[in-house]
C-alpha cells in the first residue's frame, strides 16, 4: 500500500463506520473482490470523464461517463497513454553530459542515455540549480514555459515544479501563450478584455435568435473534443441543433476557411473559400462595401465606438498606403470575387448575424490584425450585445457558450512560494535582463542574448539563460523551427525534463525524471471548463508504472535536499490535499449549493451542480456604455487606438490594416519557390503531442507508420503522388516524411500536417530528416508583430515530392537508447 492510500483509509476510518471493521480488513475484502471481478472507477481527462474497468492490476476498459452524451473516440487512446513503449520508465541522464562533466552539447539529441537511481538524478538536479544560482544568478534559469498538463487541480504539475524551483531561487518566466498570443494581447485595446478566454453568448441564444452564423476560421466539432478541465462535451447537443436548423433552412451557416473542415462536413453548411492569411484584405473589402453602400449602423458607431473616421479614411485610400480598399482590390489578394465580397457584406446586415472566430487565424504573422478587424466589422454591423449577434472569439474552446452555473470550483496546488517566505537564493538581480519574456521568444534568448525587443508598449531584454526546467509542456512539439532549436540548444548547459512520455523534449534534455500519468494518482477536478457543471473525483486507477512518481513526490524529494519539503507540502499528503481542496470549495459554496461530505462525494465520483442561465456577451455594455464601460482606455470599442498608435510599431499601427506576409501562397511572397501553404492545425485525434505515443490508436490514422499529410488530389497527381504514398515535405528550414492522404476538403495550394506529431529526427545533426512528420520541422520562428511577439506558426510555405529513397525507420517512439 502506498503512503497516500494508507492515509486515505485512515481518513475513512476516522469519519465512518469503517473504523469498526478496521482499515486492513476493509482493504483486503476490496482486494478480493477486485481479483475476481475487477472494479469500475470514475476519473476524467482532457478527452472526457469516464469509468475505467480495473482488473488484475491493469486498466482493461474505458467508457464514457453517462453524463457525456457525445464522447470522443480519443477515449480509445487512453489505455495506450498508460501502457506504451514510449513511457519514461527510470530517471535517465544524457550519456555525454554525465561522462564529460562539462556542458558539451554537440551530441545533444543523439538520444543516448544512462539509467541512474532517483537519488542520483535528484542530486544532479539540485547540484545544477545550486551551480546556476551561485555562478550566475536567477537570470540564468528558465522555468517559465507552461502547457497542457493533465487534468486535476491538485497535481497540476507546472505548479509543483514552479513552487519547488521557486523555493530554491528565482527564475525567468513568460507572459502569454501559444494558443492566443496575438489575440489576447490586441483585444484588451479593442474590446477591453482578452475575449478569447471570456465566457461567450450562450448557444441557446444563438440558436434562438441568429439567422446567419459565420464560422470564421473555426472548427468547433473537432476542437471541442478536448477541454481544459475534465470534459463532458456539453456543446455538442447545441451543434446538433444547429445542424438540424441548417437542414431546415432556419439558420444560414457560412464557413470562411481555406479548407472544408470537420465542422462544415458535419453541419453540411455553405463554404466561402478564402486564400490563406488574407482575411484582413477580405474584411477591408467588406468594410468598404458596408460604408459605401451605407449599410453600416451609424448609431452604434456613434454611441459605442471611437476612431471610426480615421479607419474609414484608410479604407477609402486617403491615408497610409493611399490605396482604396475596394472589393476589387481585396479580391486580388483573397481569391473571393468582388461581387461575393459585396454579397457577404449585405448578408451580415440582412438579419441577426453571429460571427464566431477561431484562434488559428491569429497564430500567423500580423495575427493581431484579423482579430481587431473582426471587431470593427461587428461594430459596423451594430449587433454587439444583442442575443445571437456580434462577435465571439472562443466558441470552439472548452465549452465556451455553455451557460455558467456560477458555483465555486476547487482551487489548486499553489504555484508560488508561500507568503512571507523567501527562496533559498533570495536574489532578485536579473543582471539587466528581463525577468519575463513573451512566451514564444524563448529560443531567441539563446540565439540573441542581450537583444532588446519591443513588446506591448514596453521593452524586453532577452536573458542569456543557461538552464531550463520543463514540466507539463513539450517545447519540442510546441515551438517552431526544429533546426533553429537544435542550434539554440547547443547553448544550454543543462536541461531537466519531468514527463511520463519520452517526447523529443526528453531526447534533447540532460536529466529526465519519470512522472506518472494522471491515471496513477488521486485528484479532483471540475467538469465543464466554462459551465462549471460539477465536480469529478479522479480516482487513481493503477499504481505508478516502472519507477515513475507523482510530480508532488518528485518535488517533495527535491525540496528535501534544501530543507524546504515541509513548507512545500504544508505537511499534507496527496489525499489530505484533495480533501482540503474539496473542503475549501464546499465552504465557498455554503448557502448557495450544499455539497455532501467528502467521503460521500469520493464514493459517488460525480457531483452535479446543475445548469446555468443563458447569457449574452456585452449586453450590459450595450444597455449602458457609461456604467458598464469596457476595459479599453476609453471604455468604448476602439476602432482606432491612440495607445497603440503611440507605440509607433510598423506592424501594428493605430487601426487594423492589411500587411503582406513574409510567406504567402497563391502568388504571395515566397510562393514561386515553395508554392504550398502548410497549415498545422490542431489534431483531430490527439491533444497536441499527447496521445501520439498511444500505439494502437495512432495506427488508426498513420500512413506507412507516418503522420498523415493532407493533400489536394490534383496537387498530388501533378507530382505523381497517390493516396498512401510516402511524401517528403520540405523548405529551406527543414524536411520531413509523412504519408499522403488525398482529399478534396483541401483546395489546391493548401496542405495540412496536424501539430503535435512527435518529432523523430534521423539523427541529432542540423537538417536531418524528421522520420515521423512533425510540422514544426518546417514552420517559421518569427513574431506576429512588435505588439504581441506571438507565434506565427501558420505563416509557412513548403514544397513536397514523392519520396523515393531508402525508407528510414521512425525514430520518434520507444524511448531512449539505453547505454549501460
Ligand atoms: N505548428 C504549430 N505549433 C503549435 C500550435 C499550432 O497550431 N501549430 N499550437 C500551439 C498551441 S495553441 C499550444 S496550446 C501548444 C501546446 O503545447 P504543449 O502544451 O507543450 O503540448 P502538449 O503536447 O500538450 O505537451 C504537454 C506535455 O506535458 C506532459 N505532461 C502532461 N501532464 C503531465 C504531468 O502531470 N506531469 C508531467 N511531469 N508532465 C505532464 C505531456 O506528456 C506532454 O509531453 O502547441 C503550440 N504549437
Ligand atoms: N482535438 C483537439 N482539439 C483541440 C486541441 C487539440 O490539440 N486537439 N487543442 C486545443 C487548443 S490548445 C487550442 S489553442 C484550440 C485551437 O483552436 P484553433 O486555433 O481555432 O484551431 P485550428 O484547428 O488550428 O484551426 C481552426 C480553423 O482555422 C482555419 N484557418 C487557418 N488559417 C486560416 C486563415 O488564414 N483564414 C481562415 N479564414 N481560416 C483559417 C483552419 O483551416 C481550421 O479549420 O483547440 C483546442 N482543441
Ligand atoms: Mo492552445
Amino acid at each position: 500500500m502506498s503512503i497516500s492510500r494508507r492515509s486515505f483509509l485512515k481518513g475513512v476510518a476516522a469519519t465512518s463506520a469503517a473504523s469498526v471493521i478496521g482499515p486492513s480488513l476493509l482493504a483486503s475484502s476490496k482486494a478480493i473482490a477486485a481479483e475476481t471481478t475487477g472494479t469500475w472507477k470514475v476519473s476524467g481527462s482532457h478527452w472526457g470523464a469516464f469509468r475505467a474497468h480495473i482488473y488484475a492490476g491493469k486498466v482493461q476498459e474505458i467508457k464514457a461517463l453517462e453524463i457525456d452524451q457525445y464522447p470522443t473516440e480519443m477515449l480509445n487512446g487512453i489505455k495506450g497513454v498508460i501502457y506504451n513503449p514510449s513511457r519514461v520508465r527510470y530517471p535517465m541522464v544524457r550519456l555525454d553530459w554525465l561522462k564529460k562533466h562539462k556542458y558539451s552539447a554537440e551530441t545533444r539529441g543523439n538520444n543516448r542515455f544512462v539509467r541512474v537511481t532517483w537519488d542520483e538524478a535528484l542530486d544532479l538536479f539540485y547540484r545544477e540549480l545550486e551551480r546556476i544560482q551561485k555562478d550566475y544568478g536567477p537570470w540564468a534559469l528558465h522555468a517559465g514555459q507552461t502547457g497542457w498538463r493533465q487534468t486535476g487541480q491538485f497535481h497540476s504539475c507546472t505548479s509543483h515544479m514552479q513552487r519547488a524551483v521557486g523555493m530554491h531561487g528565482n527564475y525567468i518566466t513568460k507572459v502569454g501563450d501559444y494558443s492566443t498570443g496575438a489575440g489576447q494581447t490586441i483585444m484588451p485595446y479593442v474590446l477591453g478584455s482578452t475575449e478569447v478566454y471570456a465566457q461567450g453568448t450562450s448557444w441557446s441564444e444563438i440558436l434562438n435568435h441568429s439567422k446567419n452564423v459565420v464560422l470564421w476560421a473555426t472548427d468547433p466539432v473537432k476542437n471541442l473534443q478536448v477541454g481544459w478541465n475534465c470534459e463532458t462535451h456539453e456543446s455538442y447537443p447545441y451543434l446538433e441543433q444547429l445542424k438540424n436548423k441548417v437542414a431546415k433552412g432556419e439558420i444560414k451557416v457560412l464557413s470562411v476557411d481555406p479548407v472544408k473542415n470537420k465542422t462544415q462536413r458535419y453541419l453540411g453548411n455553405e463554404h466561402l473559400y478564402i486564400n490563406p492569411q488574407t482575411d484582413v484584405a477580405f474584411m477591408l473589402g467588406v468594410a468598404h462595401t458596408l460604408y459605401n453602400e451605407d449599410l453600416y449602423d451609424k448609431d452604434f458607431i456613434k454611441m459605442y465606438c471611437l476612431g471610426f473616421e480615421e479607419f474609414i479614411d484608410y479604407v477609402q485610400g486617403k491615408t497610409k498606403d493611399r490605396i482604396e480598399k475596394t472589393p476589387e482590390w481585396a479580391a486580388e489578394i483573397c481569391g473571393v470575387n468582388a461581387d461575393q465580397i459585396r454579397e457577404f457584406a449585405r448578408m451580415l446586415v440582412s438579419d441577426r448575424t453571429q460571427i464566431l472566430f477561431g484562434w488559428c487565424i491569429q497564430r500567423q504573422e500580423h495575427g493581431e490584425q484579423p482579430y481587431w478587424m473582426g471587431a470593427v466589422i461587428a461594430a459596423m454591423v451594430g449587433q454587439i450585445g444583442l442575443p445571437g449577434g456580434g462577435i465571439s472569439y472562443g466558441h470552439h474552446y472548452s465549452g465556451i457558450g455553455v451557460p455558467s452555473t456560477g458555483f465555486a470550483a476547487p482551487g489548486g496546488f499553489p504555484r508560488n512560494v508561500d507568503e512571507g517566505h523567501k527562496p533559498k537564493w533570495d536574489n532578485n538581480d536579473f543582471n539587466g535582463y528581463s525577468r519575463t519574456i513573451p512566451v514564444a521568444r524563448w529560443v531567441d534568448c539563446l540565439l540573441e542574448p542581450g537583444k532588446e525587443i519591443r513588446y506591448n508598449g514596453s521593452k524586453v531584454i532577452l536573458p542569456d539563460y543557461k538552464m531550463m526546467v520543463i514540466s507539463g509542456n513539450n517545447p519540442w512539439h510546441h515551438h517552431q523551427d526544429r533546426n533553429r532549436m537544435k542550434q539554440a540548444f547547443q547553448k544550454l548547459q543543462t536541461v531537466v525534463t519531468i514527463d511520463f512520455a519520452w517526447t523529443a523534449t526528453c531526447r534533447f534534455s540532460d536529466i529526465v525524471l519519470p512522472a506518472c500519468t494522471q491515471f496513477e494518482r488521486n485528484d479532483i477536478d471540475v467538469y465543464g471548463s466554462y459551465s462549471g457543471r460539477g465536480l469529478l473525483a479522479m480516482h487513481k486507477l493503477v499504481d505508478p508504472l516502472y519507477q515513475s512518481k507523482t510530480d508532488f513526490e518528485i518535488f517533495t524529494e527535491l525540496t528535501r535536499r534544501f530543507g524546504r519539503h515541509k513548507e512545500y507540502t504544508r505537511g499534507m499528503d496527496e489525499m489530505e490535499w484533495v480533501r482540503s481542496l474539496y473542503a475549501d470549495c464546499r465552504e465557498a459554496n455554503k448557502g448557495k449549493f450544499e455539497m455532501p461530505e467528502f467521503d460521500e462525494f469520493w464514493e459517488q465520483g460525480v457531483l452535479d451542480f446543475g445548469t446555468g442561465k443563458p447569457w449574452v456577451r456585452h449586453a450590459d455594455f450595450r444597455q449602458d456604455p457609461e456604467i458598464n464601460a469596457l476595459g479599453t482606455p476609453s471604455g468604448f470599442i476602439e476602432i482606432t487606438s491612440r495607445k497603440i498608435a503611440r507605440y509607433g510599431y510598423d506592424h501594428c499601427q493605430g487601426h487594423p490594416m492589411w500587411f503582406e506576409k513574409s510567406e504567402r501562397s497563391h502568388g504571395g511572397p515566397g510562393s514561386s519557390k515553395h508554392p504550398f501553404w502548410m497549415q498545422s492545425c490542431h489534431p483531430d485525434k490527439r491533444l497536441h503531442s499527447q496521445m501520439c505515443e498511444s500505439d494502437a490508436f495512432r495506427a488508426t490514422y498513420t500512413v506507412q507508420d507516418r503522420e498523415p499529410v493532407y493533400l489536394n488530389p490534383e496537387d498530388a497527381a501533378a507530382k505523381g503522388i497517390k493516396d498512401g504514398d510516402l511524401v517528403r515535405v520540405f523548405n529551406d528550414r527543414g524536411q520531413l516524411l509523412a504519408g499522403a492522404v488525398l482529399t478534396d476538403s483541401y483546395p489546391r495550394g493548401v496542405i495540412r500536417i496536424e501539430e503535435g506529431a512527435w518529432y523523430g529526427p534521423l539523427n541529432e545533426k542540423i537538417g536531418a530528416i524528421d522520420t515521423y512528420g512533425d510540422p514544426n520541422t518546417l514552420t517559421q520562428d518569427i513574431p506576429s508583430s512588435e505588439l504581441a511577439q506571438a507565434t506565427s506558426a501558420n505563416t509557412c510555405l513548403v514544397n513536397f515530392e514523392k519520396f523515393t529513397g531508402e525508407v528510414p525507420p521512425v525514430t520518434a517512439f520507444g524511448g531512449p537508447i539505453e547505454i549501460s
